[in-house]
């Protein structure tokens, strides 16, 4: 008899929430472990080497992280209904939103969640009792505030601004439009069923957007193609139900072009700013050595106005990634997705030069040649 799974992650963790709508949709049984202080901060770090959400325990006692690893290694293992299109077009177009869903919005739910109290006291709630279970609840209120605290300490990085708030405000407003539209028409990004581009955008979408009460009142709420698209996400038909196809002829939806659109015009050019400053820094950086989480500020294009961030070189990662599924056509299909990324407007994501990285914990470094 096998042990389960174990995910190790908060119902309020952007990247939990990726990969628990991707275990709960495969039909992979797993035990939902909501993390202690202990688990966190001592067991799970020496597993793995980093604090982080989620990790996932194998039946095996290997212990993984990053959800787009986690997810390749069970799509290996559980070829069942899978979540990587097999056209080329779709393919692409699920591994660029996979990156979009996990890099670009990491301000916008920082910001949903952190620039309006009224969402602490969900924090409090799910936090305390998870790290010190049993505690008291005084102690459990005081523990919820040492988490809390290392986020609020990344907003200003990652561009959660009080002079830019009406700025993603405004960009988010839009872009939920264009989501909800969406999927008034499809169940999801691609079709019929969940690829990694609806695992992607539901990292943000169920636990900060779908869940904090500020914005699942007053963003999600109103949009009721967008809710009950996370509300789906969250709980996918039993396993077993047959898959819908995706959209016929690898084809793209209509209603996901202007999301497309924002991608290849805000997204890539965050990734291309992201690139420069990796580059200035290489030749003075010692080989192999993690580069620095986060580095100088960029500026990048967001609805029609300048958006300012730093850097975090991770995001690469997740462009090679999508430049990897990419070079990993066959010739004629690489052909196809590059047509089709000029008709589009998209054709700068695949100048994007990045030097060979590897993963090292949070961060990346530069691969051994
Ligand atoms: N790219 C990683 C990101 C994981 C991540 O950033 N998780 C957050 C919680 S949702 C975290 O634990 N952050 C800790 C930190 O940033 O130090 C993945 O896909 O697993």
């Amino acid at each position: 008899m096998h042990k389960p799974f174990v995910h190790y992650g908060w119902h309020l963790s952007y990247f939990s929430g990726k990969t628990r709508c991707y275990l709960t949709y495969k039909g992979i049984p797993f035990e939902d472990n909501q993390v202690n202080l202990y688990n966190l901060m001592v067991r799970n770090k020496r597993k793995t080497g980093v604090v982080v959400m989620p990790i996932l325990r194998t039946p095996e006692n290997e212990w993984l992280h990053d959800t787009s690893l986690i997810i390749d290694r069970l799509e290996a293992r559980f070829p069942q209904a899978p979540v990587i299109p097999q056209t080329p077009l779709q393919r692409s177009v699920a591994y660029l939103l996979e990156a979009w869903g996990d890099e670009w919005w990491i301000p916008i739910a920082m910001h949903t969640r952190w620039s309006y109290p009224e969402n602490y006291a969900l924090w409090e709630q799910d936090a305390g009792p998870a790290l010190l279970p049993h505690f008291p609840k005084f102690l459990q209120r005081r523990i919820a505030a040492f988490p809390a605290g290392k986020m609020r300490v990344m907003l200003h990085a990652v561009g959660v601004r009080p002079e830019q708030a009406q700025l993603m405000n405004d960009w988010t407003a839009n872009m939920l439009d264009h989501l909800d539209r969406h999927f008034a028409e499809h169940p999801y990004l691609l079709g019929g069923h969940p690829t990694l581009a609806d695992f992607g955008l539901v990292g943000s979408m169920y636990g900060h957007l779908g869940r904090d009460p500020w914005p699942a009142r007053e963003l999600v709420a109103p949009r009721r193609h967008l809710r009950a698209w996370i509300d789906r996400m969250a709980s996918p038909p039993a396993p077993g139900t047959a898959q819908q196809p995706l959209l016929a002829d690898d084809r793209i939806a209509d209603t996901l072009l202007p999301v497309l659109h924002s991608v290849f015009s805000e997204f890539v050019p965050m990734l291309e700013a992201i690139l420069a400053q990796v580059n200035r820094l290489l030749p003075t950086y010692p080989a192999g050595k993690p580069l620095p989480r986060s580095l100088g500020e960029i500026e990048i294009p967001m609805a029609g106005q300048t958006f300012r961030r730093n850097a975090l070189p991770y995001s690469l990662w997740m462009a090679q990634r999508v430049l990897d599924g990419y070079r990993n056509l066959p010739p004629a299909q690489q052909d196809t997705v590059g047509n089709w990324l000029r008709e589009h407007g998209g054709s700068r994501l695949l100048e994007l030069d990045l030097p060979r990285l590897r993963m090292a914990g949070l961060r990346v470094a530069l691969e051994a040649q």
